[in-house]
């Protein structure tokens, strides 16, 4: 069955309202990647969260009402304290419980669960891993953020970690799941320590060898792994109209000059999005540890999309975060250039010139992934860089 969501994004009273369409939207393709149905997306404007229940109760009364109570989940595209989410949670189970015994049934409430945008992010990813490694990466992010709440969330991890053991005397069931959920966390922390080390000795051995890596990074769905397959002609790239289609780092190989002898790493990496909590961004290091010791970053972006300069303010301010200072070169690829053959050529241009103008100092570059000759200019650049950096 699908789940039928409620979206509500709390937000500043000085958002625009262009701006709250479009972030309730990017959550709208949250909740379908994830594969749940939308109910009715509403925002509240509010220049401080409700304390308990961080949406105040009247919108929560006012959307029950509407929908009859019709839907399985409510989702904030907000980042949420766990006693918010229990209470907002219980809140809307004593609406059900009023409705139930207005109708005369005598019925068990329905559970509606609560969620938070990192939930349903986290929900994402988990039901994206593929590797042992993600999953482990995913595992430690979920405990983080969610703490005992993991154990509802029917996570396909939580499973590995399932199986709490018994209730130690005098114990009660939340300090035995906290307690089992700190040992779980040091375990996961090992077993992640064994793979950074697996992916640092790689990278050294790349070293070693005097091959560069160029690393893509950019916001979800920009089309970073669709590059990557179409420069090495990689096979196992996976690629997806979905958010959050990688979820782990994979090198492929890009042969350059004019006897192809020279070669690059480019490393594909997880998307990033907004509001990503620094916990989240932690619990990936391993993956975007290839962004951190790449020779060069080629950041890709959708320039067909409406929010193209919110999303690049986005990954450039994820970037310097986790670069520390480093002044590695940020080359910006736009890509899905064919994406804009709704526009005239004239409005093209001007639209193309304005951001080429806007962003030159990263030499932007202009491809459209799906098609490989519209890359040979971008292939000469990161040829260029690479003898430079040799
Ligand atoms: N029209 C068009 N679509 C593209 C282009 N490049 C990628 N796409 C599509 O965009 C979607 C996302 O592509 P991916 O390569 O998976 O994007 P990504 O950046 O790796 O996304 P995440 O792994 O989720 O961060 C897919 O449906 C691709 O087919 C392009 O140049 N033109
Ligand atoms: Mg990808």
């Amino acid at each position: 069955m699908t789940e039928k969501a409620v979206l509500i994004d709390v937000i500043d009273p000085q958002t625009d309202i262009a701006e709250a369409e479009l972030r309730l939207e990017e959550l709208e393709s949250l909740v379908k990647t994830y594969g749940g149905a939308t109910a009715l997306k509403a925002f509240q404007k509010r220049s401080k969260p409700a304390y308990k229940t961080f949406i105040g109760t009247g919108k929560i009364d006012e959307i029950y009402e509407d929908l009859n109570g019709d839907f399985d989940l409510v989702i904030l595209n907000n980042i949420m304290k766990p006693r918010q989410i229990d209470n907002l949670a219980e809140y809307i189970t004593d609406l059900e419980i009023a409705r139930l015994k207005e109708e005369g049934r005598f019925e068990t409430p329905r559970k509606i669960q609560v969620w938070d945008r990192v939930d349903l992010i986290l929900k994402i990813f988990d039901k994206h891993a593929s590797t042992a490694e993600a999953k482990l990466q995913i595992e430690l992010a979920s405990i983080k953020h969610m703490g005992t709440r993991i154990f509802g969330m029917g996570l396909e991890l939580s499973r590995q970690a399932g199986g709490i053991g018994s209730v130690g005397a005098g114990e009660s069931n939340t300090e035995m799941m906290k307690r089992h959920l700190r040992k779980r966390e040091q375990i996961v922390k090992e077993k992640i320590k064994k793979y950074a080390g697996i992916q640092q000795r790689q990278r050294d051995q790349r070293r070693d060898r005097n091959m560069k890596t160029v690393a893509l990074a950019g916001y979800t769905n920009a089309g970073k792994s669709t590059l990557i397959k179409t420069l090495t002609r990689k096979k196992d790239v996976y690629i997806a109209d979905e958010l959050f289609a990688t979820l782990d780092s994979k090198i492929g190989e890009l042969y350059l000059g004019d006897d192809y002898k020279q070669k690059v790493g480019l490393a594909d990496t997880i998307g990033f999005i907004q509001d990503l909590p620094p916990d989240l961004i932690q619990a990936f290091k391993t993956t975007l540890a290839e962004i951190v010791d790449a020779d060069l970053i080629l950041h890709v972006i959708d320039i067909s999309d409406k929010n193209i300069h919110l999303k690049i303010k986005v990954v450039e301010e994820i970037l310097d975060e986790l670069l520390e200072g480093k002044t590695t070169q940020r080359i910006f690829v736009f890509n899905k250039l064919d994406r804009l053959n709704h526009l005239s050529e004239e409005d093209k241009l001007i639209y193309i010139a304005g951001l080429t103008e806007r962003y030159a100092a990263n030499q932007p570059q202009l491809v459209s992934a799906l098609d490989r000759s519209s890359c040979d200019a971008l292939v000469e650049t990161i040829a260029d860089h690479q003898t430079n950096l040799g």
